[in-house]
């Protein structure tokens, strides 16, 4: 059964105002047009269709909330990057993402990179877009089943060289359960409260998430 097993869609909010009342801990989900956020959100949730997912780019245009318990919340967050969405919705975005920003409850951040693609400039100025004192960034790199193994240790290998020492990372499937256990570990972590240093009581980012994506 999903340890979340009360998720369920809270709202979608075009505006800043129509934000649930800050209170409790919320966890949002970043990155780049069609990287695998929502698909993240349905598989560490182990809810199949719960966050929508889809082959074209720029599918979640809204900040959706999903409520997991009581003042827990997810947000699926509109992807980057994508060069077709209309440039004044581009525009209404960011006054909303940094309303997002400013929130109390706002503890961490997972920030879905496709492993395929890499660290891009703009993962790295939501990476600074998020308070790194207050509001953990753990990166998934996403679609890992789409590497050989070879390649998936390189992705992880290039994302650690790229990310700043503040970021946590691991390699990510919403297909077949790569790193599924680990972000279910981050993501229960955070919403105690906590913060998440890395697997395995290991210190340091650089060597504490797990490479080999074998749970
Ligand atoms: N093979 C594989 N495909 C994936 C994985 N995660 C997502 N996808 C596919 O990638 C596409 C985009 O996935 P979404 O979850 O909708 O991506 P998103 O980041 O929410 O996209 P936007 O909301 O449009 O920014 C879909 O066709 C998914 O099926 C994965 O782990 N492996
Ligand atoms: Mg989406």
């Amino acid at each position: 059964m999903s340890r979340f097993p009360q998720a369920r869609f809270l709202l979608s909010a075009a505006a800043a105002a129509q934000f649930p009342d800050d209170r409790g801990i919320e966890v949002a989900f970043a990155g780049r047009s069609n990287a695998g956020k929502s698909s993240a959100i349905n598989a560490i949730l182990e809810r199949r269709a719960l966050a929508r997912t889809s082959k074209t780019p720029g599918q979640t245009r809204l900040v959706n909330f999903f409520e997991l318990a009581p003042e827990r919340r997810l947000v699926d967050l509109p992807g980057y990057g994508y060069a077709r969405v209309p440039e004044a919705e581009r525009r209404r975005w960011i006054p909303l993402l940094e309303s997002l920003r400013v929130r109390e409850a706002l503890r961490g951040v997972f920030l879905i990179v496709d492993a395929r693609r890499g660290v891009a400039e703009a993962d790295n100025a939501l990476i600074a877009w998020a308070d790194p004192v207050r509001c953990g960034v753990h990166v998934l790199l996403s679609k890992a089943d789409k590497l050989t193994r070879n390649e998936a240790a390189a992705a992880l290998r290039a994302a650690r060289a790229s990310l700043p020492s503040t970021a946590t990372v691991q390699l990510f499937s919403a297909v077949n359960g790569t790193g599924l256990e680990t972000a279910q570990r981050v993501l229960g972590a955070w919403l105690e409260g906590k913060a998440w240093e890395g697997s395995g009581g290991e210190k340091t980012p650089a060597t504490s998430s797990e490479a080999t994506g074998a749970d």
